[in-house]
């Protein structure tokens, strides 16, 4: 087979968010648009390309199959020696980052817009991960926009003719070098690695019910996202589940026209259906099977916040954990310090960093974390690279076998011993860009000017008093990198907070998050609206977002 070079232009915008580059479908179909940016992110890894082994799968949303085709043909053309890809374009991105680890791949790429609604109208999304199976440091993604921005031509072979609905290795002459794919079951990689974590013989007396007597009953909606397949052999073929416990199983490449974000909000099938039936679990996670959101019984919501800092306190119960010993934890900035207050207790080093999974890459290879989590419904831990709903899933499990209590007993006891930090998120969706970026530069400068601190802010009856504000920013431990801007906050003398940013995995328009983080040692058992609305209502003055965002209401609450 030959290789062809086309002759392109560069696009503007590939530049790649929070979590990769995520745009409409057809802002991506747009002739050159997947190839440019594909180019370019073999290109900045250099020379290190050349002879490499790189992962390739996605969700399954729109367009996934097609453009796992494209970048085969583009990586035959390209220097790449081996490519392991999932069945018809298939991985979950925890899957991803565990074959990258498994394989000594040199990365991988991830097609998905994670929480983004999928179809030929809505998001698609590519993400390059790196050796370490994390995503892509910002330094990586900054050199593949720079590249997008000159990028004058790219290569492919294609002739390349490969059936990806087919399990198999294939091998190809592309201009005198060897080439290969090889099409891998999307799940039993996966799987295996989940086996090696926890005590699965265990886990499966206390599912099907032998240990205890009774099943558990439990909810797992995959919200016709790509952890359909996983779950099924998990949970069904695995821990000896009834069919009944899992629910939107089949990835969908409009996820059947779900929002699949497991919040609760667009997950609000399962949270009705455990409110009004005899769960005493539910769960759901992503698109893409790196979010996950855990309910107890009657819908007994667990914030992420707690849910990290509950299963660090309980990491004893994980055989991995057993075997390879607890190190730090950590979470993003905007995410509620729960975790610290168990940090402190065990003596582990507690880190802080921004929005973003690839934060906490660098802490892990160095060996100074083994769990982290963000409040955006994202838990993992250093068997991978990536958040990993499914692990957290099978933690919480474990927890619930490991103690015996229901899951808002858990929460309780967790509660008496460290206090509670009640959280709460509202997002403002699609709003017009240019007000909301004038909003962060006014509330940036107000925070930050003289006499801010100390001052005093009263609503409902509460006053909180300025101990801290300003724009966030984050030196890495590790390598010095540093990042800036990642967020207005402003602490309090008590320790609650109010965060502010603006999302980085939007596709159009801009995404407010407004974050309100408030501790109370005492007063835990409150209903999380009532204790926060004090402080709320101060974000919103200070914010003046109404004012900017013409918005009286967020879109979503979590
Ligand atoms: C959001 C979340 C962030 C998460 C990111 C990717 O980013 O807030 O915590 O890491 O999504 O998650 P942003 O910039 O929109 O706030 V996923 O599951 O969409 O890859
Ligand atoms: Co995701």
């Amino acid at each position: 087979l030959s290789v062809e070079t086309v002759t392109t232009t560069p696009y503007e915008g590939q530049k790649p968010g929070t979590s990769g580059l995520r745009k409409k479908v057809k802002v991506f179909t747009q002739k050159n648009y997947t190839e440019n940016f594909v180019q370019c992110i073999l290109d900045a890894n250099g020379a290190a390309l050349n002879g490499s082994t790189l992962v390739v799968g996605g969700d399954g949303r729109y367009y996934c199959k097609e453009a796992a085709e494209l970048i085969i043909r583009i990586c035959a053309a390209n220097g790449v020696s081996k490519l392991l890809v999932g069945q018809n374009g298939i991985l979950s991105t925890p899957a991803v980052s565990s074959l990258i680890r498994h394989n000594n791949a040199l990365g991988g790429i991830v097609l998905t817009a994670s929480h983004n609604p999928g179809g030929p109208e809505n998001d698609f999304g590519i993400k390059f991960n790196c050796e370490n199976g994390g995503p892509a440091p910002d330094a990586f993604t900054n050199n593949i926009h720079q590249l997008s921005t000159v990028i004058k031509q790219y290569k492919l072979v294609p002739t390349l003719q490969i059936d990806i609905g087919k399990v198999g290795v294939s091998s190809f002459d592309v201009a005198g070098k060897s080439f290969v794919v090889e099409v891998i079951d999307s799940v039993a990689n996966y799987v295996r690695h989940m086996e090696e974590i926890f005590d699965f013989a265990k886990l499966r007396d206390f599912v099907s019910g032998k240990a205890t007597g009774k099943p558990l009953k439990m909810r797992i909606d995959s919200m016709n996202g790509v952890t359909g397949a996983y779950v099924r052999e998990i949970f069904l073929n695995r821990l000896g589940a009834s069919e009944a416990s899992v629910v939107h199983t089949t990835p969908l490449p409009d996820f059947g026209g779900l929002h699949p974000d497991p919040n609760l909000t667009y997950a609000k099938d399962l949270v009705e259906t455990v409110a009004k039936g005899d769960y005493d679990i539910g769960a759901a996670f992503d698109g893409d099977g790196d979010r996950n959101m855990i309910i107890g019984s009657k819908a007994f919501f667990v914030t992420p916040s707690d849910s990290l800092a509950v299963i660090a306190h309980y990491l004893e119960a994980i055989p991995y954990f057993q075997k390879n010993g607890v190190q730090g934890f950590a979470r993003s900035m905007p995410t509620a310090s729960a975790v610290d207050l168990v940090g402190q207790k065990l003596g582990k080093e507690v880190f802080e960093v921004p929005t973003g999974w690839k934060y906490f890459g660098n802490l892990m290879d160095a060996g100074r974390l083994c769990l982290c989590g963000e409040e955006s419904f994202g838990t993992g831990s250093n068997h991978i690279r990536e958040k990993d709903g499914i692990w957290a899933v099978l933690a919480w499990i474990s927890v619930m076998q490991h103690t015996g209590k229901s899951i808002e007993d858990i929460l309780k006891q967790h509660w008496s011993v460290y206090g509670r930090n009640y959280f709460t998120r509202y997002d403002y969706e699609e709003c017009a860009l240019e007000p909301c970026n004038e909003m962060m530069a006014t509330m940036e400068k107000s925070i930050t000017a003289a006499g801010f601190v100390g001052k005093t802010f009263a609503s409902g009856g509460k006053s909180y008093k300025v101990k801290e504000a300003d724009n966030f920013s984050y030196t890495d431990p590790v390598d010095k990198s540093v990042a800036t801007k990642q967020g207005l906050r402003i602490v309090f003398d008590d320790g609650s907070r109010i965060v502010m940013r603006l999302s980085g995995t939007g596709s159009s328009g801009a995404t407010v998050r407004l974050y309100i983080d408030s501790y109370e040692k005492d007063n835990v058992l409150g209903q999380a609206s009532v204790m926060l609305k004090p402080l709320i209502d101060i974000a919103l003055e200070i914010s003046a977002l109404p004012k900017f965002t013409g918005r009286n209401a967020p879109t979503v609450i979590t």
